[in-house]
């Protein structure tokens, strides 16, 4: 029997079949998990590339599949009010979402504009907290939340700039929900990927030499997997990490422990 057999959660974060959500929901599926996912709303409703893009890998098995800008309250109301409507109660989410726009990522922070900082916020940090008080209302005792940050929201790392910024907040963000929502019983949990090529990854600035640094001078002299981040995100969500809460979890080979 799977991990997740029984078990219900939402995917926020999947674009394409690079991306790191995707990696963690194929554990998840094989785990026997059900879930609804959600894609950021098509512009032209004629040409619904999200949408396809999303449906095309996870057809087979999906609840549900749900436009989801977090900037907008009515989406994410109503994709709990579905979760709600479709599982009753939930067992786990994902929060697999960062952006900043491009101006403001490919520059120095002391360059970044007041509203590039406000949207980046808004949708890498904030986004966090609209879901976690709409799961939690949800969300079944011994549910969890886990989110995806990177290294350089703990140590400046060239070229990533302001998203650095945004994953510091979201890194303390996600030890101040852990602590508010332990005592209603429910997880809240941060997993830090080593640099995975992926749609959002090819917008930060000195990327290749990010990897060539993970595989010259990590502990295992190589860079992760997406199936290695797959696995470990899947294993914070189980009961099987019923103790863990509060954590920043790196799958980077090690990397994070060098000097
Ligand atoms: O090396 C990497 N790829 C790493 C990524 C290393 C460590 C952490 N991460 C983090 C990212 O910062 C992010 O938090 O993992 C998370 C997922 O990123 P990803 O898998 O690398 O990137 P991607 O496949 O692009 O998924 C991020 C998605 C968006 O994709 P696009 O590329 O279309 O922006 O975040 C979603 C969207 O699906 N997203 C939104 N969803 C709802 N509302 C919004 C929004 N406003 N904006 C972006």
């Amino acid at each position: 029997m799977g991990l997740f057999e029984g078990k219900k959660g939402l995917v926020f974060g999947i674009a394409n079949d690079h991306s790191i959500a995707w990696a963690i929901t194929q554990q998840l599926h094989a785990e026997g998990a059900e879930m609804g996912f959600t894609h950021l709303p098509d512009k032209d409703p004629e040409r619904p590339r999200m949408e396809r893009r999303l449906r095309k890998l996870v057809d087979d098995f999906d609840k549900f599949i749900l436009p989801c800008d977090v900037q907008n309250e009515e989406n994410l109301d109503a994709v709990f009010a579905k979760a709600k409507e479709e599982f009753g109660e939930i067992d786990f989410v994902l929060h697999s979402i960062a952006y900043a726009p491009m101006d403001d990522l490919k520059g120095p922070v002391h360059n970044v504009s007041r509203d590039g900082f406000k949207l980046s916020m808004e949708i890498s940090c904030y986004s966090l907290i609209s879901l976690a008080s709409r799961a939690r209302k949800i969300l079944k005792p011994g549910g969890n939340i886990l989110s995806l940050t990177y290294l350089g929201g703990e140590k400046v790392i060239p070229g990533y700039n302001i998203m650095g910024v945004c994953k510091s907040a979201l890194e303390s963000t996600i030890e101040y929900l852990a602590n508010e929502l332990g005592p209603e019983g429910f997880r809240v949990n941060a997993l830090s990927a080593g640099p995975l090529k992926t749609l959002s990854s090819s917008a930060v600035g000195e990327f290749d030499q990010m990897t060539k640094l993970y595989e010259s001078f990590s502990p295992l002299r190589r860079n992760i997997t997406p199936e290695e981040v797959g696995k470990t995100g899947m294993f914070l969500m189980s009961d099987q990490a019923s103790g863990i809460s509060g954590e920043n979890l790196h799958v980077d080979a090690g990397y994070h422990i060098m000097g």
